[in-house]
């Protein structure tokens, strides 16, 4: 397979699903829960999963997909070329904003990330990484992360973990809050994970993400350097919800290892 060739068919289709997304504001949406009232789907979602199931499907039947709309396959190991897609990360910021929103994609062979894709689709900024070749703004290259210590790091948190909740002891994270410069709340993994690769944030944690919040961000965060792992400090795993982490390099382990103290055994 010609990476190449895959990348140039990747980039022409999440430009016109894109487009085909900002031509949607003129219409009205269908907006429906999904797990929880707060968990939001609308049509465009759907259909935005299902155009890129027809133009994959179309171009190589062979390779497999997993979206977040659960459109594609069922897919219970990433043997062969798997596309983890994400039509819409940030549903409620797409719904409440129209903004804050971007498409993510990742393109895994057996397993590795070797394409990654977040399509920022009201800035039209595209973001893309192909593994050991550099990140990528819109054709301009990503700089590699810097050094930074703690006590000047803006990290991306909810801050729902810095009250009382199931999942995290929240008193360490409310040292982290004390401890960093500044705190920030975006709405979009696939944008805050860019975030971290651009260096405008230097970590962001999250306790419950999926496979396509993270699949195309962590390929474009090892470009630049970042370290991504759950938050017990293990390797991402794409085939199922966990803990997410992605940082600078020189504060990732120290979040960890100061500031995080799970309740539950995340399996
Ligand atoms: P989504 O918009 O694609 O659902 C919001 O903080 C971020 O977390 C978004 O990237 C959102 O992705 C993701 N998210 C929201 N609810 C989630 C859930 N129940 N499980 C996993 N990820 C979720
Ligand atoms: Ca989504």
């Amino acid at each position: 397979m010609q990476i190449t060739k895959v990348h140039e068919f990747a980039k022409a289709i999440i430009m016109e699903a894109g487009e085909r997304i900002r031509s949607s504001f003129s219409e009205k949406w269908k907006i429906e829960t999904k797990a929880d009232a707060n968990d939001l789907v609308t049509n465009i979602d759907r259909e935005t999963e299902l155009f890129f199931i027809e133009k994959i499907t179309a171009f190589d039947p062979s390779h497999k997909i997993l979206g977040e709309e659960g459109m594609g396959e069922k897919i219970d190991s990433l043997d062969g070329v798997v596309w983890i897609i994400d039509p819409i990360d940030g549903t409620m910021n797409f719904i409440r904003q129209h903004r804050n929103f971007a498409i993510s994609i990742g393109v895994y062979i057996n397993g590795v990330g070797k394409l990654g894709y977040i399509y920022d689709v009201m800035r039209d900024q595209l973001y893309f990484a192909e593994e050991g070749q550099g990140a990528f703004m819109n054709e301009i290259p990503l700089k590699p992360l810097e050094a930074i210590s703690l006590d000047k790091a803006i990290i991306g948190l909810n801050a729902t973990w810095v009250t009382p909740n199931k999942k995290i002891e929240h008193l360490p994270m409310i040292e982290l809050v004390r401890t960093v410069r500044g705190t920030r709340s975006y709405g979009s993994a696939a944008l805050e994970i860019v975030s971290v690769a651009c260096g405008r944030m230097d970590a962001y944690i999250s306790m419950r993400l999926s496979p396509w919040d993270v699949a195309g961000g962590v390929v474009i965060a090892n470009e630049v350097g970042a370290i991504a792992s759950n938050l017990k400090n293990e390797p991402i795993n794409l085939l199922k919800q966990d803990t997410f982490i992605v940082a600078n390099p020189t504060i990732h382990s120290e979040i960890i290892n100061h500031y995080i103290q799970l309740k539950y055994d995340n399996k």
